[in-house]
């Protein structure tokens, strides 16, 4: 890892992995100003503290910042290196909205000089990195661009996505490998230098296209196996059979390794990726299209399930375990165990108790419900129906003697010596209409 104070660099938005990556920046010595749009945020960074959980970036901040090589700001200045880390939203007909990153590059014309690196790091659909050029060139015509000038441009314009999995961010920061993609092949080496004084892991250069596209490649690869996944557990609750164990054995083959059914696939990167690639090739992509929608149709079955179970037992306080979007994190964008929870509690109202050790209060929409927030054993105490949405640790810790006795719906197959309930009888098959 490289030291260097004399290296300026701008990060643009300093969210899940703007702020995260500012700061390993930062620890290598280089001056670092992150740029975002909201007061907040720049003063909370500002004075040491962070917006968002993560392992050990509190820490990290804090450091950074009382040394003086983090700052944040919501307004640009000049810089050596700029990243773009806003985010890439889509639209409610599941175009990508890459408004944040133009006008990101918007901000950065008007600080641009020769010399400068700017890279982008958010997941983007295939040619954004040239839209940004394309914004660059028109708004600063002094400054030659690469792909138009050849080899002579003035500045560097790569694609370098980010890779990290929440919760180990500041981790995979470091040890991932990084896929460089230069809208032309200097612009590639330049972005190289730069992520080479914090990167561990292996850095291999490519086009800025083909780098856009293996990020979504690599999101939707996780989606559709997913889906995969939750197909088979709607398989397997037809037959009687624990989904989880047949996962299991059939992982023992060599060369099979099924992905775990859940409630549905949450975050903002997963649940939304993939949409980039159905969007940009509708015709190509049934498959892709297939399995958004059958992971997204996986969380509307457990509201059904959820549903019918709670209407069985009407005397009965049910638990809704978790609302994140995954375990062990305070993230519940996108989450679909929030989306099964708040169905629950629109149905079921003062009935419905949620545990979810990483909220502080219940999101308001789901608060007005009437269900409340109780912790892990009132819930063991209090509620005879429990309904797993999340696969916290401390969730998995809870033995089987202390819920022996509760009607269970695990949706993440955290408790496998749970008793199952005896399936109904199924017809026997009418082989002969
Ligand atoms: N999930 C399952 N079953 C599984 C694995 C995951 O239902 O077997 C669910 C999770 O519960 C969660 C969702 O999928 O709801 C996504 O979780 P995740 O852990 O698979 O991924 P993310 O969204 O936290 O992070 C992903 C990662 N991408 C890949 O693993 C290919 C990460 O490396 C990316 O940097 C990140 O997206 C991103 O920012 O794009």
């Amino acid at each position: 890892m490289l030291s260097d104070p004399e290296l300026s660099v701008v990060v643009m938005g300093l969210g899940y992995i703007g702020l995260p990556t500012a700061a390993v920046i930062a620890r290598t010595g280089a001056r670092v100003l992150g740029v975002d749009v909201t007061e907040s945020v720049v003063e909370t960074v500002n004075s040491g503290r962070v917006h968002i959980e993560e392992v050990d970036l509190d820490g990290l901040v804090s450091g950074v910042v009382a040394r003086g090589t983090l700052r944040a700001s919501m307004t640009i200045e000049p810089a050596d290196v700029f990243v773009i880390a806003v985010p890439t939203p889509f639209d409610t007909d599941h175009a990508p909205n890459i408004g944040y990153v133009l006008d990101a590059a918007t901000t950065i014309a008007t600080v641009l000089k020769a010399g400068d690196t700017i890279i982008l790091e958010s997941t983007s659909p295939v040619g954004t990195t040239e839209q940004v050029r394309d914004v660059l060139a028109k708004l600063r015509p002094d400054i030659r661009v690469p792909g138009r000038a050849g080899e002579q441009a003035d500045i560097a314009i790569a694609y370098c996505p980010e890779r990290v999995l929440p919760g180990r961010i500041l981790v995979e920061l470091i040890d991932n490998d990084r896929v460089i993609g230069g809208i032309t092949p200097r612009c590639a080496r330049k972005a190289l230098t730069f992520y080479r004084r914090f990167v561990r892991g292996a850095c291999v250069t490519t086009t800025a296209r083909a780098a856009e596209m293996t990020k979504l490649t690599e999101n939707a690869f996780r989606d559709v196996n997913i889906a995969f996944a939750n197909e088979l557990s709607l398989i397997a609750d037809t037959m009687g059979v624990d989904v989880w164990e047949v996962i299991r054995l059939a992982n023992r083959h060599p060369r099979v390794n099924i992905l775990q059914p859940g409630p549905g696939v949450g975050g903002h990167c997963i649940a939304v990726d993939p949409w980039f690639l159905v969007h940009a090739a509708p015709d190509q992509t049934p498959l892709i299209r297939t399995a958004r929608e059958v992971n997204d149709g996986k969380t509307d079955h457990v509201i059904g399930q959820v549903s019918a179970l709670v209407d069985s037992m009407p005397d009965a306080v049910v638990a809704c375990l978790g609302l994140a979007f995954k375990a062990n994190i305070d993230d519940f964008r996108e989450s679909p165990a929030l989306k099964v929870a708040q169905a629950v509690a629109d149905a079921f109202g003062d009935r419905v108790r949620i545990v979810e050790p990483y909220a502080k209060s219940l999101p308001i929409a789901l608060a007005e419900t009437g269900a409340t927030l109780i912790d892990v054993d009132s819930a063991i105490e209090t509620c005879a129906i429990m309904v797993v949405l999340v696969d916290h640790d401390v969730f998995k810790s809870i033995p089987l003697e202390e819920r022996a006795d509760k009607t269970v719906l695990d949706t993440r197959g955290i408790w496998p010596d749970q008793p199952r309930p005896v399936p109904p009888p199924r017809p026997a098959a009418d082989h002969y209409h």
